[in-house]
């Protein structure tokens, strides 16, 4: 192996070690890094389309929904969610 070919082997070592550092924070629920739970959607505002977006991911029994982080998407969450949207807090 030459030089070009160790560096090569190391650039690409670091290229997947990277992209598997992103899928791993890519497979947290968005949730868990949000504490804003009101603003669901990610828009700024506090609408209807928060509602809309936690029940799809609730419904689907998303782990993103699992906002009160017990670690089930239950109804537990719900109450937690709407406290917050109705508030317009970001908890
Ligand atoms: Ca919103
Ligand atoms: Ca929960």
């Amino acid at each position: 192996m030459n030089f070009v070919q160790s560096i090569q082997n190391r650039v690409c070592a670091c290229i997947r070690s990277l992209a598997v550092l992103v899928a791993v924070v890519a497979s947290f629920a968005p949730a868990a890094f949000t504490l804003c739970h009101g603003n669901y959607n990610r828009d700024g505002g506090f609408d209807g389309g928060d509602i809309d977006a936690f029940f799809a991911a609730w419904e689907a029994g998303d782990p993103a929904a699992d906002v009160n982080a017990d670690g089930a998407t239950d109804g537990g969450d719900i109450g937690v969610f709407f406290t917050a949207w109705e508030g317009g807090l970001c908890l």
